[in-house]
Parts: C-alpha cells; structure tokens; sequence
C-alpha cells in the first residue's frame, strides 16, 4: 500500500519536478542566449562550386517543409494587422509599377526591389512612433510608405521629377526629410548609417528626449568596419538604435554562407553586449513584435538591439540582375513564404479578419492610387537645367537650424551618460 504523502513534501517534490537538471557548467565557462521567435528553423547551405572555370551556387538542405503558420502577435489587433497588410501591397505593387516605368524608359538609373521583404520593411517601420527616426536602405521603400512618403513621391524621384523629395538632383532610394518625416536619407556606403542614427540618437537625447532610431543592413553590409563602430558605439552610449539585419541570403551574388562564419547574424549582438533576437522576415507579426518590443526598449534609454530577420531576396540586386547565379530549387521554396501570401491567408483564412470581398476591395483601393500616384508623378515635370547647382550650399541663410526637441543641454558627462548615470536621471 502507497504512504500518501504530506502536502508540503508533494508540493516541494512536483516544483523539483518542474525544474529542468542543472547542467554542470565550469565557474570558466559562460553561456548566452538568443531569442529566435520562428516557427520553423531551415537549415540548408549555399556553396561556391567552380566547374570547367565557371562558378556556380550549390544548394545543400531540405526543402520539403511546410509552409509555417504566421505567428500570433503580442501586441497587434485587427486593425493594425490589415494596415501593416495594404502597406505591404502598397510596396509590393508600387515596385512594380516603377519596374514597368523603368521598362517605358521613364526611369533615370536603376530601380532596386524589396520583393519577399516587404513584411520586414512595412512592419518594422510600423512600430515606429510620429518623433522616432528612420534610417532606411534600398529594400525599404515600404517603410518609407510607412512613415509617409507617397508612392507619387518615390515614383517622382526615380523618374528624376522637380516635385520629387530631392527636385530631381539625385537618384532612386537617395531620399530622406529630416523636417517632417524624420527619415535619414539612405548611405551607399553599406554600413555608414549605423553611426549617422547613432548620432539621431545621442543628439536627441542631449535635448532631453530618448527615440527610438531604425535602420537596416543587409548580411554582406554587416560585414564592415563601420557597422562595428557605429553599433558599438550605440552600445556603450545605451542609445536608442534598432537595428535590422535584413539576412536575405545574398550580397550581390554573394551567398551569406560565404559572408560570415557565426550560425546567425543575431549571435553578433553578444560581442556588442546588447539583445540579439532572431525572426522569420516573411512572417509580418514577428517583425512587428521584435521592432515593437526594441523600440519600447529604445524609449527607455536601454539602448541597442539587433533583430536578425531571415528571409530571401526574391530578385536580383538591382533592375540589371536577372539572378541567374541563384539556384531555382532556393527561389521555388521561399516563393511558397511569400510574406504577402502568407498574411493574406492569416487575416481571410486563419483569423477571418476580412472577407474574400473585403480583400478584394482593399486590394483594388491601392491599385487605383497607385493608378492617380503613377499618372500624377508621369506628367509632373523635371526641373530646369539651370536649377541643377541649387540647393547644394545654403543660399542666404535659407536654412535656420533649430533644436528638434530642445533646448541642448551641455552640463559635463550629459552626453556619455548610460542608463543609471547623469543622462538617465536627467531624462526623468
Ligand atoms: C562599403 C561598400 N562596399 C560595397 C558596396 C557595393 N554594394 C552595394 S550593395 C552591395 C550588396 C549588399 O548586400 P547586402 O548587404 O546583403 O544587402 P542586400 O542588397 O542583400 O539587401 C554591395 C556589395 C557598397 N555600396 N558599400
Ligand atoms: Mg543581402
């Protein structure tokens, strides 16, 4: 016959019970963690193969997975889920708008695609609030919708238009407004905006105020010096910085196995000291809760995060590239997580957000503006030849450069002040 046993030796044995075996980790041992908020974890390799001198991409893995379901969002209700959706029609069918102007040989340079990226533009960019600061690079034109540039805008400054953001001085995704929009312009340099945003920051904070600042690099400009600088810099200063890393599988015709050696870009954050986490860039709720719970953190003067979004870059590098180095069988298995596919099938089929005649509306509502923005921004006209040396010196003191926030504040060890210290207190 069992002895039952008394209720405080149960009670004590189920919460061992609940409790995982400690591992034996040597005091000279440490260990650190990366969220990944995924839902399925593929695994495969891309390798460079030189076969009767000419290079080609071997593809190693498997790719019979199913296609994952979206994952439920922390934070996002019904309402913000269908726009962060028509955003992401909007970027989607506004690219190929400019892909068919390019081919009228209305465009002047190139156009560059965020194509199977628009979850990761649209909803990072999203949980951005009005004063926070955004810092995009060319696969973000959707986060510049976002933050409310038109698409009559960014049609306009890839035909070169004197209505564009720039009057036609200067070409494709080189576009910001640091007045209204709070967006820094893109840097080609890869990696040059790290410490620009870094800079968004402290300066914010030296006039009282912690934002949050966004920007993106991608797996191949994550490999430079700058970024270092730029990310460290943010750290040590426990600035605001929300960094993407947007690990789209290739730089040019780089495969990001041939770019770095760590398993995922996340693990990056443990050198910096700051948060690392790890999300599927096709899945819109993810990248909204990751950027969300960052910027909140941002707002708080914690400082950094970096938000590895994994995803594939579903054209070439620009217009010119057909991506003909990349293997089929990697372009037919991310096609079936096409972002925009997935969370059309999450908002009508899973959570039965919109009906097949909502959708239907909602997606012909952005067909007809992108129709009004297309033929606005084709009969706008260029600028005149001889404006082309304006705007580059202020003329006349057309510009006044004023504190965004305040007053700056310049009392000694303001501007080094991590959390806990002077700036931190200063900011209550
Ligand atoms: C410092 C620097 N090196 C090289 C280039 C040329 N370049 C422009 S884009 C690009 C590839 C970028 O790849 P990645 O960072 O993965 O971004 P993606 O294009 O995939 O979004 C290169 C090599 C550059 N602009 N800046
Ligand atoms: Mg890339």
């Amino acid at each position: 016959m069992d002895v039952a046993e008394p209720p405080m030796a149960k009670k004590l044995n189920q919460r061992l019970a609940a409790k995982p075996p400690r591992k034996a980790i040597s005091s000279d041992q440490r260990t650190y963690s990366i969220r990944d908020h995924r839902l399925e974890k593929p695994s495969f390799t891309i390798r460079q193969v030189r076969t009767a001198g000419k290079i080609a991409y071997e593809f190693t893995g498997d790719l019979s997975a199913s296609v994952p379901p979206i994952r439920e969002s922390k934070y996002l209700n019904k309402k913000q889920c269908i726009e962060i959706y028509r955003w992401m029609l909007l970027n989607r069918k506004m690219e190929i708008a400019l892909e068919n102007l390019y081919k009228q040989g209305k465009v002047v340079g190139g156009v560059y695609f965020g194509l199977g990226q628009e979850a990761c533009s649209c909803a990072s960019a999203y949980a951005l609030h009005k004063e926070d600061w955004l810092g995009p690079m060319i696969r973000n034109q959707g986060s510049t919708l976002v933050r409310g540039f038109s698409p009559r805008d960014i049609m306009m400054q890839y035909m070169a238009k004197v209505g564009s953001p720039t009057r036609g001085r200067d070409a494709s995704s080189h576009f910001g407004d640091i007045k209204d929009h709070n967006v820094v312009s893109p840097i080609s340099t890869l990696g040059d905006l790290l410490p620009v945003l870094a800079g968004v920051a402290l300066g914010a904070r030296l006039q009282g105020r912690n934002l949050a600042v966004m920007t993106y690099i991608g797996d191949g400009g994550q490999s430079t010096g700058v970024t270092y600088e730029g990310l460290n810099f943010a750290a040590v200063q426990d600035l605001g910085l929300v960094l993407f890393v947007e690990n789209n599988l290739w730089a040019y015709s780089t495969p990001a196995d041939m770019q770095f050696r760590v398993k995922d870009l996340a693990e990056r954050a443990i050198a910096y000291g700051i948060p690392g986490v790890i999300v599927d860039g096709t899945d819109a709720c993810q990248v909204y809760d990751a950027a969300h719970e960052a910027c909140e953190r941002a707002r708080r003067g914690e400082g950094p995060t970096l938000i590895e979004a994994k995803m594939m870059r579903m054209k070439g590098h620009a217009i010119h590239d057909a991506a003909d180095y990349v293997p089929k069988s990697l372009f037919e298995y991310w096609r079936k997580r096409d972002c925009i596919t997935r969370f059309e099938n999450y908002l009508v089929n899973a959570k039965k957000w919109l009906t097949a005649a909502d959708n239907r509306e909602l997606i012909a509502a952005v067909d007809q503006q992108l129709e009004v923005d297309r033929e606005v921004a084709v009969a706008s006209p260029m600028p005149e030849p001889e404006s082309a040396a304006g705007g580059v010196y202020c003329e006349n003191g057309c510009h006044e450069i004023k504190p965004k926030y305040g007053i700056p504040k310049t009392r000694k060890g303001l501007a080094a002040g991590p959390r806990g210290t002077e700036a931190a207190v200063h900011l209550k």
